[in-house]
């Protein structure tokens, strides 16, 4: 059953603001917040259907520390049977949010890691401010991204950008960030309000049918790119959920203390 908690929606001025919102666990995506995000997709998608879409989708957390810190660990190392199933549940849905026709603004203010940076990646726009923290940090825990990350890293950053962040698990500020080109919009906190009302002032000022449409053509350009990188992905991640290193990583995770790796 979905408990509707871990994300409020409110619209003001055809806006539609959503908070994330399970600061206790730094957002860390769980079963409820991935079935909560499939909701929400839905109803703007519905939405759409009806002629009441909303002109932008602006998606902020409530937590001060983070946007999200990636897919809930303890969640699916507490029920490694069911670890598959949630990952490819996780890469489904935050696929489908991608592919909405309504601009999407991630508004990061803390840290991005893991699944939380793909969540992000799966929006159209990336605001932030400097001392946000970006990374990847699967590959410490035995993983690789398993929510469409390595495709739309490397389809935002290139597959360089792609190698080292993954790779390395390199943690990023948000100045660095935009150096790379993982984001688009970046400023100090003092600043950043500001910045983030022009962003969004100028997506609503033009024409909501053709940011659709044009939408729409990057979506299907994107799904035909990468339905075969997103199916390889599931499968390694899978394979790696499986392994002895995968399974220490995830392990090293719960018992607070570093992983040992062959
Ligand atoms: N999963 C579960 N719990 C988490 C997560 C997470 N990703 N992140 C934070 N939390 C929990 C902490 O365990 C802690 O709980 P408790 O109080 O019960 O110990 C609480 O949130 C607050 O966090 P901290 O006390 O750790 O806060 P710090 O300021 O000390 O550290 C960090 C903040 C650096 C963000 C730290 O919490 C951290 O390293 N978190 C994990 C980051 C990470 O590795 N993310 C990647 C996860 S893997 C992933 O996203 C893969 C995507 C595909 C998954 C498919 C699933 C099958």
């Amino acid at each position: 059953m979905i408990r509707h908690m871990n994300i409020k929606r409110e619209t003001k001025d055809n806006i539609l603001e959503v908070t994330l919102n399970r600061p206790e666990r730094l957002n860390a995506l769980d079963w409820d917040m991935l079935a909560e995000l499939r909701k929400l997709t839905l109803d703007i998608t519905t939405d759409i259907a009806q002629g009441q879409a909303p002109r932008l989708v602006v998606l902020r957390s409530s937590s001060e520390k983070a946007f999200v810190a990636g897919a809930d660990i303890k969640c699916f190392a507490s029920d490694l049977a069911r670890a598959q199933e949630f990952a490819a549940f996780g890469q489904e849905v935050i696929s489908d949010f991608a592919d909405i026709p309504v601009p999407k603004i991630a508004v990061i203010h803390g840290y991005a890691l893991g699944g939380g940076l793909e969540l992000a990646l799966a929006c159209d726009l990336i605001a932030t401010t400097t001392q946000s923290i970006f990374g990847f940090p699967e590959t410490g825990l035995g993983l690789v991204p398993g929510f469409g990350g390595t495709l739309r890293a490397a389809l935002r950053i290139g597959t360089a950008g792609a190698r080292r962040m993954i790779i390395t698990g390199d943690k990023l500020t948000g100045d660095q960030a935009l150096l790379l080109g993982l984001v688009d919009y970046c400023a100090p906190l003092d600043e950043f309000q500001s910045v983030l009302n022009t962003v969004i002032q100028q997506v609503i000022s033009v024409s909501p049918l053709a940011v659709r449409s044009a939408l729409i053509l990057l979506n299907e350009l994107e799904r035909e790119v990468g339905i075969q990188a997103l199916k390889r992905e599931k499968d390694c991640f899978a394979s790696l959920l499986a392994s002895d290193e995968g399974k220490e990583g995830v392990r090293a995770f719960v018992e607070k203390r570093p992983p040992l790796f062959g």
